[in-house]
């Protein structure tokens, strides 16, 4: 029963990359003591049970080399045979024997097969609020991670009571960004709440908070402290702004916008700023803050040590903006002809100018109407004049002439009549419908696509077949929609279950994770730990 790939034994003709071969019989307990973690070699099950009481008790990372039974094959699946329920189940699945030294979660059965999310095993301590800290940690639980939201008493994540569309029931809002948690409510700035937090930051792999800046060092916790609590953790942090004159500002999605480039060029050219729907400066900084944690729990693995992650709102948006600091560039060298502007006949001047809904690419694209325009607002179609596809275009809207008419068949002869171009597009698809023009297009490769609407959207049949819409059960609220996971890993299906209600899991925790004893608990209880904060003499009313 040792966990092995078989070394290849046939020489191939060609030569092959292959990827980093465990040979049966090695001791992975030495392997994981040489990276300075705890090996453990059983040769019995009565010693892989005392190997997994011990891992357990002394919350270190441990690897344990199963050897029983050689001729069993691979360790998966058998190991819940040697240890008993009660063992996983009074410990909380908290480790099993596995190549990662790590803490582990369960594993699911998916039909036949048995599997392990990508994430399985590492524990996330969950300080984060409002929209952009939520969709990192959120990612961070589909992928199977042991998410842990902290959160104050009484009130939890202000977004809990934000847009509420039912009364006294958790808004969509928390919900849809909150699913696959754990809540615990406690008050950080009480002695006892700080004793609880330290005993959390030693349980956790990964601690990920989007407070106000200098919030954390306020409460008693900056890096060199938790570094000396638990040197292996990561801190992931987002902030409005990096290093610099804002550094101290607090910042909000529209405002991580504005200042990283996206609304100065978004919107028309003689019309205000625009600031987009999808919520690049909150969920594109959670994306940017998940790959920062992945890949620190990565280095960490060959290191053994926790560091920093930091992402900024106005950063995460200026990467997403990239094309048009590109564009402010390519200014310098002469007037962006794929712009609108350029047909136009009007100058540009020393900034990249709003484009519209001008493509942000080289092949020229635009929203057209589509048939049904005047009273449904989303009948409207992106179509994109690929070059490669120009001739099935002209034949499509009928212009078969343009296929050899010197003004329109090389690309840089339609720059400057993209007007001229896409109005005679519209002509052809205000005959039709947005669908139906998407059916004709796509018969000939035309890259273009429909405007959908949230309700089309909310509608549609594949993206419920794919997991990336979603219906849930909330015990207080019911069914609701929500977004499943985007990213699909093959090996690792996400699930998506519903967001915790506040503090709903503070005893589990408190037992389960930190292992604290009946009594413990109690004294947390007492102290006012979990309670909202009492108020101060001054603020109570005389009697
Ligand atoms: N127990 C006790 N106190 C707690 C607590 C807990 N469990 N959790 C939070 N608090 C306290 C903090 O200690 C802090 O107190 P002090 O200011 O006295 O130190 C207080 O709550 C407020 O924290 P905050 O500054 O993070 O919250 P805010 O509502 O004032 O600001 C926001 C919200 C989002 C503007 C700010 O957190 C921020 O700028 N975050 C970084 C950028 C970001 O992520 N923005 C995106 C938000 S989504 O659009």
């Amino acid at each position: 029963m040792t966990a092995s790939i078989a070394a290849p034994t046939s020489i191939r003709p060609a030569p092959i990359r292959r990827p980093t071969v465990f040979v049966k019989g090695s001791r992975y307990d030495k392997m994981m003591e040489a990276f300075g973690g705890v090996g453990v070699n059983a040769t019995s099950p009565d010693e892989l049970k005392r190997a997994v009481n011990a891992a357990m008790d002394s919350g270190k990372p441990t690897l344990i080399n199963a050897v029983i039974d050689p001729a069993a094959g691979s360790e998966s699946g058998r190991i819940g045979n040697l240890n008993p329920q009660s063992v996983l189940q009074r410990r909380s699945n908290r480790l099993q024997p596995n190549l990662i030294p790590a803490r582990a979660g369960g594993q699911t059965q998916y039909g036949a097969k048995t599997m392990t999310k990508a994430l399985t095993g590492v524990r996330i301590l969950d300080f984060t609020h409002v929209q952009s800290g939520p969709t990192c940690t959120q990612l961070l639980a589909w992928f199977g991670a042991d998410v842990i939201k902290v959160e104050r008493p009484g009130v939890g994540d202000i977004t809990r009571g934000q847009l509420q569309d039912i009364p006294n029931v958790d808004s969509l809002y928390f919900t849809m960004l909150n699913h696959n948690k754990r809540s615990i409510t406690l008050d950080t700035k009480n002695p006892k709440g700080k004793e609880v937090l330290t005993a959390l930051i030693k349980s956790c792999d990964v601690l990920v908070e989007n407070f106000g800046p200098g919030v954390l060092d306020r409460m008693g916790f900056p890096w060199e402290k938790i570094q000396s609590i638990n040197p292996k953790m990561i801190v992931a942090s987002i902030k409005g702004f990096g290093p610099g004159p804002y550094e101290d500002c607090k910042v909000y999605e529209n405002v991580a916008q504005c200042t990283g480039g996206a609304a100065s060029t978004t919107g028309f050219r003689d019309g205000l700023p625009l600031v987009t729907g999808a919520q690049i400066g909150d969920s594109g900084t959670g994306l940017h803050l998940a790959l920062g944690i992945v890949t620190a729990l990565y280095q960490r693995t060959m290191t053994g040590q926790g560091q920093k992650v930091t992402a900024a709102m106005q950063d995460g948006v200026l990467n997403l903006a990239r094309v048009k600091l590109r564009d402010q560039q390519r200014l310098a060298h002469g007037p962006l002809k794929e712009y609108s502007q350029f047909g136009e006949g009007i100058p540009f001047g020393d900034a990249v100018p709003r484009a519209g809904n001008d493509s942000g690419g080289g092949q020229p694209g635009r929203i057209v109407k589509c048939k049904g325009w005047e009273t449904d607002p989303n009948a409207y179609l992106y179509f994109i004049t690929q070059a490669p596809v120009w001739e099935k275009i002209c034949d499509v809207i009928g212009e078969p002439g343009w296929k050899t008419h010197p003004d329109y068949a090389k690309p840089p002869a339609r720059l400057s009549r993209l007007n001229e171009i896409f109005a005679r597009i519209e002509q052809w698809t205000m005959t039709k419908t947005k669908f139906e023009a998407m059916e004709i297009l796509n018969k000939d490769d035309i890259p273009c696509g429909p405007i959908l609407s949230m309700k089309e959207i909310i509608e549609d049949q594949s993206l419920r077949a794919t997991g990336t819409v979603v219906e849930v059960d909330h015990p207080t609220r019911g069914k609701y929609i929500s977004v499943g996971n985007p990213i699909k890993l093959s090996d690792s299906p996400s699930e998506v279950t519903r967001s915790p209600l506040l503090g709903e899991h503070t005893d589990e925790i408190l037992r389960q994770v930190l292992g604290f004893t009946d009594h413990q608990v109690a004294e947390i209880h007492d102290s006012g730990a979990l309670d909202p904060p009492r108020k101060q003499a001054a603020e109570v009313s005389p009697p």
